[in-house]
């Protein structure tokens, strides 16, 4: 289909475009099959550059018409653009191309959801929408003329004017291509205003599908707040005269921070009580905030070229979880994210896909927005902030927004502010954004005459990119508790730049029990054998103390695995502690309830040397879970009740959080009680939070028939539901059904494969089921990779994302590693196999 021999690109290799652009007028005639996009950018030789060679990039389009200044022209086309000789002074290139939004099932350039037309650019669309210089660092102002469809025709900046089927937009703000956005169709809006703390007045708009208006209220609130808080917190006001949001079913990934024109995927904006779980709102906020965010952090500031996608990605989740942890529990948020962290980006870390947060080398860009990228990236602004403190932090970030405002900017750029804004030298920290792996720390203490002394060694393994790795800065927060549970010593940063370095503390009348890396203040991995028992029981800082009930439940696990142990009294005892005490946050003491995820065990038993085996692990898991439930079993009913919410339902933390309780609460309960108050929940349910809770237990016990065909006549005309009933079904099942599950899914009439979110929805479920998708019979490997196989001429970026499914691979035993590599190696023998995937499963199997 693509290149045989897919090109690798280089971080050294950057030059600049030999052109600048001053502006661009686009006209787009839409039709379905057969639409027309013409092209009038006015070009400039950029004397920074020294290679004048005029390439365009541009794929999938039939060339009508070139011209230069008006004159015709014949341009050298390849499947990849063209190559013109053009004036060496200012010039006009016109073009008219015809393009197939209807065959687009890539969903990448402009193609059709739902006889909607609709655009995603990032990173490399644009060059299927017309020729041009589709990279980060070439900005322009773009003025857009839509002729099409009746309905809605919306594009970046401000509505300049529109008639019967036809819209001009302009946008003032110089961009790159891929912030470029249209929407085209049937659409109603919900609509808003805010006014900037400058007294801009701006017309918000959330454009939905007909029948969806009931579930915009809280997007364009989220929306509202978003904006409050940037110029609170940020001092960044908006920009444009209007605000656009538009809900997409079909749609690769959460949403799109087009400028002016936010395109979002109906599942990360679209919320209403009935339909939308406590934790899908807490999500649509995060993603709203985030692409809202990029207004400034990606758009007004973007990136020189894409390996420095975490400037912007890094910076702007780092942004978002600062705005979820001031809107909601700031503790709360902190767990969540570690826990996502250890579950998604820790084993990229691990395994052949590891990679630096600033790659230096790719074939397909659209492989690397990952884990790393986006939520180490964070982690090392975090780490930033945490070392340099808050007060620095904001004055670095204003003088970001001041020297490189209009600019496409490096890692270079971002930390030479830091040092000129704090004098500090960021040279070693820097390794940060180029060394890959985690590194872990291994703590010793000793303690002599009044004198404590804690010695901190770091080491990284060496990988594929990271050969010959070096210390890094890590911050570490420490705080220092007597042995009556009382602080001796309040939070202190450490700041680790030695292989091995010890730090002492004084004036201790006994030796104390330390508290390290508090707030998970380094994304690294602890080796300390801590009192955690005590510091469960004892802990100041929120972090270390769910920390320390983690530990000890992994632990538990670990030594219940590898030699039949039973489940720790410790553990059991410390969280029945913390679940029935009322001074603690609900929300908090459901997170304590999650116990450490099963392929995160596998790897730590992979570490330690053992063959990790998932159904033990998952045998394990759950005889914890059922541990605590008999030792609890007295307490629940009680426990279930006091979290009831009584009231109107409302997604803010303080309900979220007791519902959050009460369904971990319902769990341990269902086993007691083998479902019947699941069945009342479910019977009584007002709420998705309540019903999908309730149906999860019911399914558990054994008797979820009912309820799940009940559900499935209740919901089966909202899409977003019926991907929940799609997902729980596989997400939920016994290890040993879980792959047929999901394959008698795909057999169901609702299964739209093409729609990435019914896909992930089903196959990704199976994927992250750990013990179901590692199936000893190999069934979860082979269903997975027949189906990759049939999507990835259909949709390759999806396709290509779901292959890492596979990266953890050789940690298992023989006989799952050739299931796995047989997989794979069907996959890659697959003809025409696309850019996307060959480079995933390349180096999935190479490394
Ligand atoms: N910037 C987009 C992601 C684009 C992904 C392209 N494969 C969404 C975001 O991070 O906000
Ligand atoms: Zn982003």
């Amino acid at each position: 289909m693509r290149d045989a021999s897919p090109q690798t690109i280089f971080l050294a290799d950057y030059t600049p475009f030999g052109f600048q652009i001053e502006k661009v007028h686009l006209t787009f005639d839409l039709a379905p099959s057969a639409t027309r996009v013409t092209s009038r950018i006015r070009f400039a030789p950029n004397p920074e550059a020294s290679d004048k060679t005029f390439f365009l990039h541009g794929e999938n389009l039939s060339l009508i018409s070139a011209k230069i200044d008006g004159q015709a022209v014949t341009p050298t086309l390849t499947p990849e653009g063209l190559t013109c000789d053009v004036p060496s002074i200012p010039f006009t290139w016109e073009a008219e191309v015809q393009i197939d939004p209807a065959a687009n099932t890539a969903l990448e350039g402009l193609y059709l959801s739902n006889s909607m037309y609709c655009t995603q650019c990032e990173a490399e669309g644009f060059r299927k929408i017309t020729y041009y210089p589709d990279r980060p660092d070439v900005m322009s102002v773009f003025t857009v003329r839509i002729n099409g469809p009746h309905g809605t025709l919306l594009s970046n900046g401000n509505p300049v004017a529109s008639g019967d089927c036809w819209a001009e937009w302009h946008d003032p703000w110089p961009k790159p291509a891929y912030l470029f956005a249209l929407v085209a169709g049937e659409l109603v809006a919900h609509r808003d205003a805010f006014t900037t703390n400058e007294g801009r007045s701006v017309d918000l708009a959330l454009y939905v599908r007909p029948g969806d208006e009931n579930k915009c209220s809280f997007g364009m609130q989220a929306l509202k707040d978003s904006m409050k808080w940037d110029e609170d917190v940020y001092g960044r006001a908006y920009d444009l005269d209007v605000f656009n949001i538009v809900a997409v079913d079909d749609f690769n990934m959460g949403a799109m921070e087009n400028k002016g024109l936010n395109i979002f995927n109906a599942s990360a904006v679209l919320a209403s009580p009935a339909t939308s779980t406590d934790m899908n709102f807490e999500r649509i906020e995060a993603i709203i905030a985030h692409e809202y965010f990029h207004n400034w952090t990606g758009n007004r500031i973007t990136c020189r070229d894409w390996f420095q996608l975490c400037l912007k990605e890094g910076l702007t989740v780092f942004r978002d979880s600062q705005f979820t942890a001031d809107m909601r529990s700031a503790p709360v948020k902190r767990i969540s994210d570690v826990i996502d962290l250890r579950g998604r980006q820790f084993p990229e870390d691990q395994g052949p896909l590891a990679h630096p947060v600033r790659p230096e080398s790719f074939q397909e860009i659209n492989n690397f927005y990952t884990a790393t990228v986006y939520e180490k990236g964070a982690e090392v602004i975090r780490m930033l902030h945490t070392l340099v403190g808050t007060k620095a932090y904001a004055a670095a970030l204003d003088l970001y927004f001041e020297r490189h405002d209009g600019q496409a900017c490096t890692i270079e750029d971002w930390l030479t502010v830091f040092e000129d804004s704090t004098g500090r030298d960021l040279s070693q920290f820097k390794r940060w954004y180029s060394q890959a792996g985690t590194p872990r720390v291994a703590v010793t203490e000793s303690f002599a005459d009044g004198t404590y002394t804690l010695t901190f060694a770091q080491s990284l393994a060496p990988s594929a990119t990271t050969p010959d790795p070096q210390p890094q800065v890590i911050p570490i927060a420490v705080g220092l508790l007597a042995p009556d549970g009382s602080e001796a010593m309040g939070t202190q940063v450490l700041e680790l730049t030695q292989a091995s370095q010890s730090f002492t503390f004084s004036g201790m009348a006994e030796k104390p029990v330390p508290s390290i890396l508090r707030g998970f203040s380094a994304p690294v991995v602890l080796d300390h054998m801590a009192d955690h028992a005590f510091l469960l029981a004892h802990d100041t800082d929120p972090f270390t103390r769910w920390e320390a009930g983690n530990n000890l439940a992994r632990a538990s696990l670990i030594a219940t695995i590898t030699r039949g142990t039973d489940p720790d009294p410790a553990w059991i005892n410390g969280i029945a502690g913390i679940l029935t005490d009322a001074n603690l946050d609900p929300a908090y003491r459901s997170l304590m309830l999650d116990l450490p995820g099963q392929s995160e065990l596998a790897a730590e038993l992979h570490r330690a040397g053992h063959t990790p085996d998932p159904d033990a692990i998952w045998t394990a898991v759950h005889g914890l879970k059922y541990a605590l439930s008999d030792a609890m079993a007295d307490a629940l009913p009680a426990l279930y009740a006091a979290h009831q919410v009584s009231g109107p339902y409302a997604p803010n933390a303080e309900q979220s959080g007791k519902r959050a309780l009460a369904s971990a609460v319902l769990t341990l309960l269902t086993r007691q009680d083998g479902g019947d108050q699941a069945q009342v929940q479910y019977d009584t349910a007002d709420n998705m939070t309540l019903q999908l809770g309730a149906l999860a237990n019911l399914i558990r016990a054994g008797r979820g028939d009912a309820a799940l065909a009940r559900f499935e006549a209740q919901w089966k005309e909202d899409r977003l539901v019926m991907d929940k009933w799609f997902g729980l079904q596989v997400g939920v099942a016994e290890p040993d059904d879980a792959a047929d599950t999901a394959k008698a899914l795909t057999q169901h009439a609702a299964f739209n494969w093409k729609n990435p979110n019914r896909f992930r929805a089903t196959l990704g479920a199976l994927a992250a089921h750990h013990a179901g998708f590692h199936a000893k019979d190999g069934s979860g490997y082979a269903l997975l990779a027949d189906w990759l196989i049939k999507l990835d001429p259909v949709n390759p970026q999806t396709t290509a994302r779901m292959c890492s499914a596979f990266q953890t691979w050789r940690r298992y035993d023989t006989i799952r590693q050739s299931l796995i590599q047989k997989a794979l190696e069907r996959i890659a023998s697959t003809p025409d196999l696309s850019r996307d995937t060959t480079e995933m499963i390349t180096r999935i199997r190479e490394a």
